[in-house]
């Protein structure tokens, strides 16, 4: 049993992957556990095998406790740890080749807060698992929200500690010019001059991308986007 955890952004299509990857790979003759792991969502794009909101919602919590919507959903998913070895034994019970677990979107869960990487590491246990961050397209229209997700990527990864991909999703939403910006992240100095004609920006903040450039040397898959024609 291998597992692929989806993190990234709300909206950045971790649900639609959920389905369309399953439905792929099972092309191939595997067989895959789709698991919701997002206690608020109200409506999926596929049917899940195991579904944490058969345990807790959100929605229950805002009613019992008071809480807002997101106080509720980080309270539910530290609450996942009551139930994570039952939610495990219904995992091992499909024996799958693959176990593909969806999260919410609120990227605090993952990057800050203990209860996220608490409740998954018990999930996965000794069991193979790569983590996939989907860096949704809409935040490669400008240099700052790239070196932003990526910053936000690489937060998520030394919280979870696994071994992680960064994709970006919704790929045909991407803008032509951003292609040469892909295709130029690595040279010296291009992030930098990019972020230079930002007026906006504080001086201190343009060196930023420095340390960064050989992170995304790995991070950014340049030569498996599929692009548009
Ligand atoms: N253009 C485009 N839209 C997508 C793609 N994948 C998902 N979406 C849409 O993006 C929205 C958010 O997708 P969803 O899977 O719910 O994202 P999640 O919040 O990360 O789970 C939905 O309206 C999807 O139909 C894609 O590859 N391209
Ligand atoms: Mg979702």
């Amino acid at each position: 049993m291998r597992f692929i955890i989806l993190v990234g952004p709300a909206g950045s299509g971790k649900s639609t992957l959920t389905g369309e990857l399953a439905s792929h790979m099972e092309g191939f003759g595997v067989s895959v556990a789709k698991v919701n792991f997002d206690p608020a969502v109200e409506v999926l794009p596929y049917e899940p095998e195991v579904d944490v909101r058969d345990y807790v919602t959100a929605e229950e919590l805002m009613k019992k406790e008071g809480l807002g919507p997101n106080g509720a959903l980080v309270v539910a998913v530290d609450s996942l740890i009551n139930y994570v070895s039952d939610i495990r034994k219904r995992i091992e019970g499909l024996e799958a080749d693959y176990v593909i677990i969806d999260t919410p979107g609120q990227l605090e869960l993952f990057a800050y807060r203990i209860g996220g990487p608490l409740v998954l590491d018990s999930l996965v246990i000794d069991n193979p698992v790569a983590t996939v961050f989907l860096a949704d397209a809409i935040f490669m229209d400008n240099p700052a929200s790239m070196i932003s997700i990526f910053t936000l990527a690489s937060s998520v990864a030394v919280r979870l500690k696994k071994p992680q991909v960064n994709v970006i999703s919704r790929a045909d939403l991407l803008a032509s010019d951003v292609y040469e910006i892909i295709d130029r992240i690595n040279e010296d100095g291009f992030l930098t001059g990019l972020l230079d004609r930002d007026a906006r920006l504080p001086g201190d903040l343009k060196t930023l991308p420095l340390p960064l450039r050989r992170a995304l040397q790995r991070w950014i898959p340049r030569r498996r986007i599929h692009r548009k024609r």
